[in-house]
């Protein structure tokens, strides 16, 4: 994009996006929840669809005008159905968080009870961290690996909780969790407790698709959430895909699991949310429609072979991860146990160099939040610029050398090293400057 009218009219704001097309060309992009969006998708995203009203669903709207929003609307509908194997979407959620809400609205009570996976060994805020305001209103009860060598999840531990606490969802999904899930086990006690099985896939949506990570919809979950932005590789938004009986959301239902999807739709709309971002939508048709092709397919494999080959080098060069090494496109770094040095601190030296990753709490992290132990990182952006194994290798190499520069060295220390420091950066670059954004 050539940004000729902003330039003119706004250089603040212009300043600033030029800045950051900047950073994301000549930086590396690791963290694992973000990627880039292809020009269509950016197109899309930018149309005139933003101008336009459109509360309710397709067919069935409070404002007149919806000819090409209902057209827009059903195509991301019907493509999402077709590529997740489910009966019912609703693209209106605004992003992953409201996703969640959408489906805790539509099927809880205040005071209901919850079961997900424990923040610190790699659940989701949403998924009732103390700190939100969900935590408030409904129960949450938190299930942990058995084993964090293996990532294995303690399926006995998840079952006992959930005969003892009645959940009435059950609740599969991460942010920060390396490995595959059992499905199967999940439903089948969901089953037996009478709760909804419920996947947040917000990460792995895209592997999904491709067909290289399990669908939870094979295993006999009722519910699936996800955001757009991941590895789907689309505009900030979310999405709940659901199976049941899809029936008009202008009637109230019987609160059945059958009827999840009409009653999902309510809860979204006029539940939670008002106007539909209809640029948003049209812009995540796109990107369902990119997630279909055989070029897609292999874009997903190769992020798993880069993922399994960077956890590889950072092993080898050291690096103790937590279950040692990934099934998927993320890997976390336990960097106390690594190397002494806490993850804040880590993040701050690799932003220095241009490697973006984040700060992140190991498994019952004795650190806070704000300076957890560990880093997330992984490759979905990085895959989307062209990257493959040897570049993966050099990028564990580029990380080990910069970690390496501070291992043992006071902070202030780190100012007599910042010519090593500048010599990481500019390998950064010249790498990057080889693989240009697909949207710049
Ligand atoms: N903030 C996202 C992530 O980084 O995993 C999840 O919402």
């Amino acid at each position: 994009m050539n940004y000729e009218f902003l330039k003119n009219e706004d250089p603040d704001v212009y300043r600033t996006i030029a800045g950051e097309q900047k950073r994301e060309a000549e930086g590396l992009e690791l963290i694992p929840s973000e990627n880039y969006v292809s020009p269509a998708v950016q197109e899309a995203l930018g149309s005139i669809f933003t101008n336009k009203y459109a509360e309710g669903f397709p067919g069935k709207r409070y404002y007149g005008g919806q000819r090409f929003t209902d057209e827009v609307e059903s195509l991301a509908i019907e493509r999402a159905k077709e590529l997740f194997h489910c009966d019912h979407a609703n693209v209106q959620p605004l992003s992953g968080a409201p996703a969640n809400w959408g489906v805790f609205a539509a099927w809880l009570e205040p005071g209901d009870t919850v079961l997900g996976m424990d923040l610190s060994h790699g659940g989701h805020l949403t998924h009732g961290a103390p700190v939100t305001f969900a935590a408030k209103i409904f129960n949450f009860v938190r299930y942990k690996m058995k084993d964090v060598e293996t990532g294995e999840i303690d399926y006995d531990e998840l079952r006992e909780l959930a005969l003892k606490h009645k959940p009435k969802i059950i609740l599969a999904g991460f942010s920060a969790y390396p490995r595959e899930y059992d499905y199967a086990k999940f439903a089948e006690i969901a089953n037996e407790v009478g709760a909804v099985a419920m996947a947040d896939m917000a990460h792995i949506a895209g592997l999904i698709v491709a067909g290289v990570a399990k669908n939870p919809f094979d295993y006999g979950f009722h519910v699936m959430t996800t955001t757009t932005h991941k590895t789907l590789r689309g505009p900030r938004g979310g999405m709940i895909l659901s199976r049941g009986e899809v029936s008009s959301p202008l009637k109230a239902p019987a609160k059945t699991i059958e009827n999840l999807p009409t009653l999902i739709d309510r809860a979204v709309f006029p539940g939670m949310q008002g106007g539909p971002h209809m640029h948003q939508i049209a812009a995540t048709a796109v990107c369902l429609a990119e997630a279909a092709t055989p070029e897609f397919r292999s874009y997903a494999r190769q992020i798993l072979v880069n993922a399994k080959t960077l956890a590889d080098a950072l092993m080898a060069g050291g690096a103790k991860l937590v279950t040692n090494g990934t099934d998927n496109h993320l890997m976390l770094v336990d960097c106390m146990r690594s190397w002494g040095l806490d993850g804040k601190v880590v993040e701050e030296l690799l932003d220095s160099v241009g490697i973006t990753l984040n700060k992140n709490a190991v498994p019952d992290d004795v650190n806070p939040p704000f300076r957890p132990s560990g880093i997330r990182l992984g490759t979905p952006a990085c895959t989307t610029r062209g990257m493959k194994e040897v570049e993966m290798e050099k990028i564990a190499e580029l990380i080990l050398q910069t970690v390496k520069i501070a291992e043992g060295a006071p902070r202030e220390a780190l100012k007599e090293r910042s010519g090593e420091l500048k010599k990481v950066h500019s390998d950064v670059k010249a790498l990057c400057a080889r693989f240009p954004i697909p949207s710049m």
